[in-house]
């Protein structure tokens, strides 16, 4: 049976992928140090079973499969701390592509789009440039790097504007946040004009995708959205539609380092045989009860 590490296991992300991995008969095993563990009750829900350690002491579990999604996710806090975001997502994963490739693993590193920095053209495919704008987005392209450097089993994974359940806490996206003030009965508060574009892709959407890479083996870098660039008034407006929420959105200031337009260029992604398939509104309306 293929055994397989998904680092960040306690994670928003790695919780996803680790359940969904076990549900399709792997032998999965989390690992998290649980400082920002969130996905927690996925994993005790699934019976997947969690090793806690800190990979920046601690060693790696063997595995034939290392899904590395252990890491730190806030742009804002990164010029705070460049120093431990370097270190726990660059410098550790320096650590867990040298072990992979010790054990012969097949290594997916769950990176970002913030390694693509101000998109140069739309949309972005794999080949665009990666100028990050934040210390988060260099952690995540050196830690490409390096994993390319000690390994050639590697699957890159850009994601990009990832929601869904279990998304949570003062790391969270844009979604959550309009979604927790609808819970609240509010409207969205929009940071900006609102005409700034995202690709949302469903947390499911990404470890179906993961789940692809394993069981074909496949390597190489890619992009994980849906293709759909969506503005956040119109992100909005869908929200306050399926809430039910009376009143107005207010509007604040642009938040400091934005970009203006994102979205990826998945046809690498899809000749894999993966596409996304949950639709946005269907992916909201899900959160509802949530
Ligand atoms: C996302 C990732 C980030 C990095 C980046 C790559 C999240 C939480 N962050 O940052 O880790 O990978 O993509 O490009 O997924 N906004 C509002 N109102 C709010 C909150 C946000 O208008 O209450 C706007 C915000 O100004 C931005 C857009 O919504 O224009 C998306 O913001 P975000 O924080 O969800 O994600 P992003 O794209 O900055």
């Amino acid at each position: 049976m293929v055994r397989v590490a998904v680092t960040g296991g306690a994670g928003f992300i790695g919780s996803h992928i680790a359940v969904h991995l076990a549900r399709l008969g792997y032998r999965v095993v989390a690992v998290d140090s649980l400082e920002r563990a969130t996905g927690f009750e996925r994993l005790e829900e699934a019976g997947v079973p969690l090793v806690r350690a800190d990979l920046r002491h601690d060693d790696l579990p063997d595995a034939d499969v290392v899904v590395h999604a252990a890491a730190y996710i806030d742009v804002a806090e990164s010029w705070e701390r460049p120093y431990e975001y370097m270190w726990n997502n660059a410098a550790v994963t320096a650590k867990v592509a040298k072990r992979a490739a010790e054990r012969g693993a097949h290594l997916i590193y769950i990176s970002s789009a913030a390694v693509y920095g101000e998109p140069e053209y739309l949309p972005i495919d794999e080949r665009h440039p990666t100028k990050p704008k934040s210390p988060y987005g260099l952690s995540k392209l050196v830690g490409e790097q390096i994993a390319e450097m000690l390994t050639k089993k590697l699957t890159v994974a850009r994601l990009f504007n990832v929601y869904g359940p279990g998304q949570s806490g003062p790391y969270s996206g844009v979604i959550t946040k309009f979604i927790q003030r609808a819970k609240q009965g509010k409207p969205p508060v929009i940071f900006g004009d609102g005409e700034q574009t995202r690709d949302f892709i469903h947390v499911e959407d990404v470890a179906r995708f993961v789940a692809v890479t394993v069981e074909k083996g496949a390597t190489g870098v890619y992009n994980v959205g849906t293709g759909i660039a969506v503005s956040i008034r119109k992100l909005a407006d869908i929200v306050m539609k399926i809430f039910k929420i009376e009143g107005t959105v207010r509007y604040a200031p642009p938040r400091p380092g934005d970009i203006k337009h994102s979205v990826a260029e998945i046809s690498r992604a899809f000749s894999l045989g993966w596409k996304p398939q949950i639709a946005l509104e269907d992916g909201l309306r899900k959160l509802i009860d949530i």
